[in-house]
């Protein structure tokens, strides 16, 4: 009986120890931790860059007055514990030490809100815009507008209904792919405004540093200057209805050439579909003729 009890012991330690060994072999391998971050990631815009560099140094100020707070924390437990007979000070209300613990939080504050602001401050400077988009948040997809060439287009999310209902295989991009992307030039100035048809979105992109309100009747604005060619999700961050989660968002980030490229087969296609026919084909199309006409009546009273 004893010998029974003492082996089940001794199984039950090689248990758990082979148990911790092969966690700590998952933990410590790379593949576990290969596609694993902590932190906020860079970006790749100018404002994203800066917004990462922010949030480092608030973060090492943190760490500073964790440390330092911590050390006489643990230092003063230690130190002047009872056990070694320690006498507690008798003193109440001191005012040198509340003028420095007022001053002290001051001057950290001081000096997170300066390099705080100078960010904000970037942000906000839409100036020497060199493309212009209008994004308008639909329930539930986006539109986008170049007023520029007169371009505009929808985009819709392009997960089939199969894979949200669970009848199908959950492809790589589920619910964060779109039939339309919206497609932008690298290193240069971006200038956005930002609406909506029906109620509030926002619209958010993580790796280009942006997320901004889309408000029906409002107008907000904001930039970014791309630094490299690339695919970036992301998604409207507003709760916005039903179907809040099925309204991704998609940037397709080019070369200047490649856009212009682009630019120039949707300038194109625009001008195919707004081709009228060339020869009236049957009699209903004379009398159609007549509608310009009529359309241009219909500006000129419009215009008086
Ligand atoms: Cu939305």
């Amino acid at each position: 009986m004893q010998f029974t009890k003492l082996s089940f012991k001794i199984n039950l330690k090689k248990y758990i120890l082979c148990f911790i060994a092969l966690l700590a072999s998952n933990f410590l391998s790379n593949l576990v931790w290969a596609d694993y971050t902590l932190n906020m990631t860079p970006g790749v815009s100018k404002i994203s860059h800066k917004i990462y560099h922010l949030h480092m140094t608030i973060f090492w100020i943190c760490v500073a007055i964790g440390i330092v707070v911590f050390s006489i924390l643990i230092y003063s437990l230690i130190m002047h514990r009872k056990s070694i007979g320690h006498k507690p000070a008798d003193f109440h209300e001191n005012t040198a030490v509340e003028i420095i613990w007022t001053i002290i939080p001051f001057v950290i504050l001081i000096s997170m809100a300066i390099p705080a602001t100078n960010v904000l401050k970037f942000i906000d400077d839409k100036s020497n815009s060199d493309v212009l988009i209008k994004i308008t948040g639909y329930q539930w997809r986006w539109q986008y507008e170049y007023p520029e060439h007169d371009i505009n287009f929808f985009s819709n999310l392009l997960t089939p209904q199969e894979q949200i209902d669970n009848k199908d295989i959950k492809d790589e991009h589920y619910l964060r792919d779109v039939d339309n992307y919206l497609v932008l030039p690298v290193d240069k100035k971006i200038r956005f405004l930002f609406t909506a048809n029906d109620v509030i979105h926002s619209w958010w992109v993580p790796a280009l540093g942006i997320k901004k309100d889309t408000i029906p009747g409002f107008i907000n604005e904001s930039w970014v200057i791309i630094d490299k060619p690339g695919i970036y999700r992301g998604q409207c961050a507003e709760l916005c209805g039903s179907r809040h989660g099925y309204m991704p968002i998609v940037v397709d980030a080019r070369s200047d050439a490649d856009y212009k490229k682009w630019l120039e087969t949707k300038i194109a296609e625009n001008k195919k579909t707004a081709t009228p026919p060339a020869v009236p084909a049957t009699p209903k199309a004379e009398t159609k003729k007549s509608e310009p006409n009529s359309t241009t009546q219909n500006k000129n009273n419009s215009k008086k």
